[in-house]
């Protein structure tokens, strides 16, 4: 078993990013391709739209209107090889602990490793108890969706409230929604996250307590978010079940790794879903964090979506860097985001089914690659992880798409979109796709101030309505959104982040910048709620707010 400080992880030998040779060609060469046009890099090669296109796992990537030549795919995959990539790929699948400020092994591709793989994590093979608990998930999944499974009162389930937060609950809402079309209509299924009370009372105020499942889900057990929640849920559901505490066992089951909080809350552990630390919050939702996805598509989707996480990640692992697509999608973003100096990157699915897909991917980038020092703890003297967001097309276009378009911020942006639809209703889908390509067409080309004029513009009109293009784009296809197309897209995402991360030479699974506000909540909550007067020793702005607060709670 390698060490976390064996040559595969170590950074040590490995000098300062923007002090390599090959960092330094990416500059100069940026340099010389800054000013270059997509109208003129399209023209002057015909078959680019061809060429720069690349196949992984069923997806398929255009990167043709990006702002790059040969030369420069050729230098990124460079700085990949350079930066040890592959060493780095190789070190997770090995189950390395490659998350060092934590000590733990990173191993969500080990939630899809097939039956029969084999995982090593500090001698012992992680694959088996994954299955385990995959079969556990699929037995109580059958009783609930076959109406086995009886609450308190002997009526069946029809509604399962997830309550997590982060890592615990975006990945569910996300596959849900995402899922919808396959999932039992029969059922509703509601998540509960915030701590705003708002979350929890809309969520249950048209509930039947009797017919209700709770999946308290919460890899510590301990998120305030998610312990108030569950206590709430807790005194709801006992209030409409007679007070007896025997209903717990039948409306409330738990996922996480810390069984000795479950039991004290109340769950049965023959109730409880487990999985272990070497599973990210946000790389979560393949594992039993996922089991509302599986309640909701049953288990043989969610088996198609776990091969199709699994199919991803054989890409990731064995496809020529050049040809890899998550390798491909992490270096044009780095190529933004360090040399063009855009600051974030839109994601723009076409697919009403993927509209929490962009907050979804907000946690998964921005909480792996929001980070300023370097695995060995030193200040980065480059910029990290973008700002990621987005809105499903075609809604965007009328609101936000403007600023991309005629804006003075360059914003790359990544289109999703299916070649089929679901729902096939009339002419709509052929609308939505036409709606695809001339996005990412008008943005790539824009329109001169000549073919403006001659339209018969007036000269003043002109500069409004000019579109200068050149505005970089990615064009992610595939064919239809199943379950096996989800796991794929979101591998593809969770690939792209490691390989920026393994270049910025930063913990990507590590997440220390959400401690502070934590604490200092724990701090305040007693402040706001003491009967008497509480000395302040906070700033004069956050003494002000607090005791403004607790003057009119006191009115109230
Ligand atoms: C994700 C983070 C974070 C986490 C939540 C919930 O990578 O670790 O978003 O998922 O804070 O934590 P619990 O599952 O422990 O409640």
């Amino acid at each position: 078993m390698a060490s976390a400080t064996s040559q595969a992880t170590d950074t040590r030998n490995l000098s300062p990013l923007t002090q390599r040779s090959v960092w330094k060609a990416l500059q100069t060469h940026f340099e010389s391709v800054r000013e270059l046009h997509l109208r003129e890099l399209f023209a002057q090669d015909p078959s680019r739209g061809e060429r720069m296109t690349v196949e992984g796992a069923g997806l398929f990537l255009d990167y043709s209107k990006n702002r790059i030549t040969d030369e420069t795919v050729k230098l990124l995959v460079r700085l990949a090889e350079e930066t040890g990539l592959s060493n780095r790929i190789e070190a997770m699948f090995r189950g390395e602990k490659i998350n060092v400020t934590e000590k733990r092994a990173v191993l969500h591709i080990a939630l899809r490793a097939p039956k029969g793989s084999s995982i090593l994590v500090d001698g012992a093979d992680v694959v088996p108890e994954v299955h385990v608990v995959l079969v556990k998930m699929e037995a109580f999944a059958n009783r609930v969706r076959s109406g086995e499974w009886k609450g308190h009162t002997g009526k069946r389930i029809r509604n399962v409230i997830n309550i997590g937060i982060g890592g615990s609950d975006l990945g569910p809402v996300m596959a849900y929604e995402a899922l919808r079309h396959f999932s039992d209509r029969s059922l509703t299924f509601r998540f509960v996250s915030n701590v705003d009370g708002t979350d929890f009372a809309e969520a249950v105020q048209d509930l039947d307590p009797a017919e209700t499942l709770f999946i308290i889900s919460s890899k510590t057990f301990t998120t305030l978010e998610t312990m108030t929640n569950a206590h709430s849920a807790r005194d709801w559901s006992l209030a409409g079940l007679g007070r007896d505490e025997k209903s717990v066992a039948k409306h409330f089951v738990a996922v996480s790794t810390n069984s000795a909080e479950v039991t004290k809350f109340g769950i049965d552990t023959a109730n409880m879903f487990g999985f272990w630390d070497w599973v990210g919050g946000r790389y979560s939702m393949d594992s039993a964090i996922g089991l509302s996805t599986m309640l909701a598509i049953g288990p043989e989707n969610f088996r198609a979506m776990l091969d199709g996480f699994h199919q991803m990640d054989e890409h990731f692992r064995s496809a020529p860097l050049e040809r890899n697509l998550p390798v491909l999608l992490g270096l044009l973003g780095i190529w933004y985001n360090n040399f063009f100096g855009a600051q974030t990157v839109a994601v723009l699915p076409y697919e009403q089914y993927l509209k929490r897909f962009p907050a979804y991917l907000q946690q998964l980038t921005m909480e792996s690659n929001g980070k300023h020092v370097t695995l060995d703890g030193a200040h980065v003297d480059y910029a990290t992880g973008p700002i990621y967001w987005g809105e499903p097309g075609t809604n965007g276009q009328h609101s936000f798409y403007q600023l991309i378009h005629q804006g003075t911020n360059l914003i790359p942006c990544d289109f999703i979109a299916f070649t089929s639809t679901l729902n096939p209703l009339g002419r709509h889908h052929d609308m939505l796709i036409a709606n695809v390509f001339a996005q990412t067409e008008a943005l790539a080309f824009g329109k001169t101030a000549e073919e403006v004029r001659s339209e018969g513009t007036p000269d003043w009109l002109v500069p409004h309505r000019v579109f200068e293009g050149n505005r970089p784009s990615n064009t992610i296809l595939a064919d239809r959104l199943t379950p096996h197309t989800l796991g794929k897209l979101v591998a593809l995402y969770e690939h792209s982040v490691f390989t920026q991360g393994a270049i910025w030479q930063i913990n990507s699974f590590d997440q220390w910048g959400v401690e502070l506000g934590k604490a200092l909540a724990q701090r305040i909550i007693p402040e706001l709620e003491s009967a008497t007067e509480p000395p302040l020793k906070h700033d004069s702005s956050t003494n002000n707010l607090i005791r403004k607060y607790r003057q009119s709670k006191q009115k109230s």
